[in-house]
This record gives structure tokens, C-alpha cells and sequence, in this order.
């Protein structure tokens, strides 16, 4: 076997099949083993913790993060730096190294949970990777539940940032993970455990909305400005408020100015941002245009969380990483959960920086997260009792490069005019600045926030169930076609599973990591399908 790597776990990998020479992402196969690797002593020391759980033991929340942190940081488009990678494989050694003398026996225990670290670390890696495991539905599963994992791990981390963690959620995550390497399970106790994920899932995404709307307030209907002011900027991206909020603190009275970029976005609509005089507005779009946006910026973008780029050379000095995210040769601001970050080395190069180009004008509007819908709740339910609005469309998820995703600005511009858009994460990009109006007054794109932000969909779904009185969820005039990259994409989908959503429809193409088998278990279960062309889809979902 001649090949470099293998990666599946995004809606990108090479041929629908998986990243073999290097990652589409940019992920080159050092690195890919890297963070094989991480993934391979995370789930041991996984297994490690919760054996000492079934012992009656407690595990310190430090060591939970480090679990979140370490998955969170194998995310696609996250980390690209192998010196942080393994420095991380190391530090989870060390930790595991201490925890495994707490053990009354380590009898049973899987070899990743035995590793000392040892021998050639790249060698290594190439024995516990995604192909280790032989049976592709076994492979399947155990990477369908990782990936759910994965997303898990970066909600819970946001959550961990603002000071909110759940034991519970923590113990069963690594219960989950430590199953991905657990030869005595079958195919059907891991279908189980996926789906169990998903009520897991939901709990994440709520303890991060609390987290949330707790520090920040509740998100309110808000126009963005996506023009450019005079003065030098910083260009802030990812996903962490918390991150966010120390920037804005540390620029006030510099001359700097503060923009958000694809998934920060939705930090605008919360009402705690707003007192910032130097919070502009959000320039660009989605993660995948950054090459070009980064460069026109002019300023420094620090990038929070993924989706990164490799960077051009050209901005490159102008990149900094903070969190999960890293690249070589690119400036990383330390911070671990309580501490504040130091941002005045980013402040100092924006002031020797131009202000950035104009790229667009207007606003775009956002900000219908569930208090903010739900406060509108009468005018929403009387609207569809009017059959002025027929169906809500969840168009949720993520953008990305494949020119296939036209077919979401296609679909969004084919919707009939009583259709509103539900949208969450930065699959928005696609069609959010197409001006497509509103119904008495409610826009018909309705923009929830960032990925995580789907819980505020789910939310607004059951209260629309109460509403109308509906035993069943999927009674609701709500279809459901989402577009999804990578893993965050993951945990949304399996909790929308736990939550009884069925037929939805996940392009533009189902999971490479789904097996035949496996795919066929979601399609005959949940009704889980692909997508077509836009007219067959809206043949599909309105009839004809
Ligand atoms: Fe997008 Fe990237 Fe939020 Fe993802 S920026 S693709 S699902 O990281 O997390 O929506
Ligand atoms: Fe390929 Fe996606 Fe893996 Fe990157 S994350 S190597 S693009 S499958």
C-alpha cells in the first residue's frame, strides 16, 4: 500500500472516497499522522478515564478539556502544525502515564491505552489510523461516532471558554470514544452509541446557548454592516466569543477597528457586543473565500477556531492563531479557559497596517435565534395559519470551495416566495445577501447564528410542534436541506436524528466515511437522502 495518508472524515475528501497523497484541506500526510496519532492516544486515554469512572473515580475537569481540546484540534481546517500536534500527543501521554497507576488493573485495556510512546511516532501512526480497522462498517461506525465526537468536543469547548462545562456530557464523550477502539462491540451497539451521541449532542448545544446567551445576552434581530471604515482593522474568525469579547476589550481607545468573518458573524446580533464602538461590521463571506479576503483586509486576522486556509505568503505574517488552530510559521496567542489572552502584540501590527479595502456595501440581517423567534412566535404561527407562509426550509449547515454548493444559491433563489429560509452556520453565505424580502415583516431568510446555533432551530421546531398541537415533529411544515463539511456538521446531524427529524436531505454529497451498509441503516431509519437538481428538489418538497 503506497499510500501517503487516509483521510474521510469531510465533505471535501479527494474523489468522495478519502484524502490519500494530501488533504484537499491542505493537510499534508505528516501532519495527517499527527493527528492520527492524537486521535489514537486521546481515545486511549479515554478508555483510561472511563475505566477509572467505573472504579468510583473522579476525573479533574482539566483533564476533560484536554480530551475536548485534543479532538477539537484534529477538526478539519483547524490545526496544520505538527510541532503542536505532537506536543499535545505528548502532554496526553503524560497525563494517561499518571492515571493509569490509579488503576486496580489495566487488564483488558486497548493497546492505545498502553502506549508509552515509544518508537517511531510517524511508524506508529501509520498503524492505528482510520484503516486499522479492517471491516468497513465496523470502520464506518467507529468514524461516524469519532466525527460526532469531534463536533461535540468544539461545542463543549466553547462552552469550557465561558466557563460552563457539563461532567456528564464530558464522561460521556470519552464512554464514546473509548467504544471507537473497543473490538467487543457489534455493529448494532455501535449504531446505539451514534444515535446516543446525538441526545449528547443536543445537551452540548444547549449547555453552549446557556453559555452563550448567559455572558452575551439573547441574539435580536440586527443589521450588519459588511461596508469598511477609515481606520486599520483586526479580522477576527472562527467561532469564540470569549476570544472576541477580550479582543474588543483590549482594542477600545487604540484606533483599531474589529470585523467579524464568516462564522463570527452572528456575534453582532448578540445585545453585549453592541456597546463596542469599534466593532465595524463583517467583512467577506464564507471560510473558503479567505485567500482572497485576507488579502484585501490589509490588517492582522486572527482565527479562532477552524475554517483555516493555508495561507499565502503574501498575509501571511498578518495570520495569527489562537485556541485549536495553528500553522507553521504562523504567530500563536496562548490562553488556556480563565485566563485573558494578550492580544497587544495583533493591536500594535493593525496600527502599522492600511485600513482595509471595501469589498461590498450594505447590511445583511440576522440575529433569530429561538428568543428572538419565539418572541415573534404569534406573528410567525398566524402567518402560516394564513398560508402566507407554506413551509419553513432548514438550509442550515456549512459552506464550502466544491462548485457543486451553487445548488444552494440555485435552490434559496427557486423557493416559492411563501417559503422561509432557516438557516445556521456558514452555509448562509450562500444566499443571505440575495435580498430575498419578507412576509409581513418576517425576512425570509431567518438566520439562527453560528453552526451550534441549530440547537435555536430545534428549539423554534418543538415550540412550533406545541403550537400546532402535533404529536410528531415531522408534521411540522419543515423540510429540512442542509449542507455540511465537516465535523460539527456531524453532531448537528445525529441530534437532529435523536430528535425524531426525519427525511433529511445532507449534500452535496452523503459522507465518504458512510459504508453502504451503514448509509443504508440512516436511509431505511431516518430517511436520510442526497440531493438532486434544484427542480427535481422542489418537485420534492412543494409538489409540483
Ligand atoms: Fe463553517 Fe468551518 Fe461553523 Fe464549520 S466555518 S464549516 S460546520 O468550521 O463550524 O459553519
Ligand atoms: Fe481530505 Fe477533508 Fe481529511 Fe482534509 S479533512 S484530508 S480534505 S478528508
Amino acid at each position: 500500500m503506497d499510500q501517503k495518508m487516509f483521510c474521510y472524515q469531510c465533505q471535501e475528501a479527494a474523489g468522495c472516497t478519502g484524502c490519500t497523497n494530501a488533504g484537499v484541506c491542505g493537510k499534508k500526510p505528516d501532519v495527517a499522522a499527527a493527528q492520527d496519532l492524537l486521535v489514537h492516544v486521546t481515545r486511549g486515554l479515554a478508555a483510561v478515564t472511563t475505566a477509572l469512572r467505573a472504579q468510583g473515580e473522579e476525573i479533574a475537569p482539566e483533564i476533560d478539556r484536554l480530551i475536548t481540546l485534543n479532538l477539537f484540534t484534529t477538526i478539519t481546517n483547524a490545526n496544520f502544525d505538527k510541532e503542536a500536534i505532537d506536543a499535545r500527543t505528548q502532554e496526553t501521554l503524560s497525563v494517561k502515564a499518571k492515571l493509569l497507576d490509579r488503576l486496580n488493573t489495566t487488564d483488558g485495556l486497548p493497546k492505545a491505552a498502553l502506549w508509552n510512546g515509544e518508537g517511531d511516532w510517524e511508524a506508529y501512526a501509520r498503524t492505528v489510523g482510520v484503516l486499522s480497522t479492517e471491516n468497513e462498517d465496523v470502520r464506518s461506525l467507529r468514524e461516524l461516532i469519532t466525527y460526532g465526537l469531534k463536533g461535540l468536543s468544539a461545542y463543549s469547548k466553547h462552552a469550557n471558554a465561558l466557563l460552563k462545562q457539563d461532567a456528564a456530557i464530558d464522561a460521556f464523550l470519552q464512554k464514546a470514544l473509548a467504544a471507537t477502539i473497543d473490538d467487543s462491540l457489534t455493529g448494532d451497539d455501535l449504531v446505539a452509541l451514534a444515535l446516543e451521541c446525538g441526545k449528547y449532542g443536543v445537551d452540548g448545544m444547549a449547555l453552549l446557548d446557556a453559555a452563550n446567551t448567559g455572558a452575551y445576552g439573547n441574539p435580536e434581530i440586527t443589521s450588519v454592516n459588511i461596508g469598511v471604515g477609515q481606520n486599520p482593522g483586526i479580522l477576527i474568525s472562527g467561532h469564540d466569543l470569549r476570544d472576541l469579547e477580550m479582543l474588543l476589550e483590549q482594542t477600545q481607545g487604540t484606533g483599531v477597528d474589529v470585523y467579524t468573518h464568516s462564522e463570527m458573524l452572528p456575534a453582532h446580533y448578540y445585545p453585549f457586543f453592541k456597546k463596542y464602538p469599534n466593532f465595524v461590521g463583517n467583512y467577506g463571506n464564507a471560510w473558503w473565500k479567505q485567500k482572497e479576503e485576507f488579502e484585501s483586509f490589509n490588517g492582522p486576522i486572527l482565527v479562532t477556531t477552524n475554517c483555516l486556509v493555508p495561507p499565502r505568503d503574501s498575509y501571511k505574517d498578518r495570520l495569527w492563531t489562537t485556541g485549536c488552530t495553528g500553522y507553521p510559521g504562523c504567530k500563536h496567542i496562548p490562553g488556556e479557559v480563565g485566563e485573558t489572552k494578550d492580544f497587544s502584540a495583533i493591536i500594535e501590527q493593525a496600527k502599522t497596517c492600511a485600513a482595509p479595502t471595501e469589498i461590498e456595501t450594505g447590511t445583511i440581517v440576522g440575529g433569530f435565534a429561538h428568543a428572538q423567534v419565539l418572541a415573534v412566535a404569534d406573528q410567525v404561527v398566524e402567518a402560516v395559519k394564513s398560508g402566507a407562509i407554506t413551509k419553513f426550509v432548514v438550509m442550515a449547515g456549512c459552506d464550502g470551495r466544491a462548485k457543486s454548493r451553487d445548488y444552494y444559491t440555485e435552490f434559496a433563489k427557486a423557493l416559492p416566495e411563501s417559503a422561509v429560509i432557516l438557516t445556521a452556520g456558514c452555509a448562509k453565505y450562500k444566499y443571505n445577501k440575495l435580498n430575498l424580502g419578507d412576509i409581513g415583516g418576517i425576512p425570509r431568510v431567518l438566520d439562527a447564528g453560528q453552526c451550534n446555533d441549530c440547537y435555536s432551530l430545534a428549539v423554534i421546531a418543538l415550540k412550533l410542534k406545541e403550537v400546532f398541537g402535533l404529536e410528531d415533529i415531522n408534521d411540522l411544515p419543515i423540510v429540512y436541506n442542509v449542507a455540511w463539511y465537516e465535523q460539527k456538521a456531524v453532531i448537528v446531524l445525529l441530534a437532529l436524528l435523536y430528535l425524531g427529524v426525519k427525511n433529511i436531505h445532507l449534500g452535496p454529497t452523503l459522507p465518504a466515511f458512510l459504508s453502504p451498509n451503514v448509509a443504508k441503516v440512516l436511509v431505511e431509519n431516518f430517511g436520510i437522502a442526497g440531493i438532486g437538481t434544484v427542480e427535481d428538489d422542489l418537485r420534492l418538497f412543494f409538489g409540483a
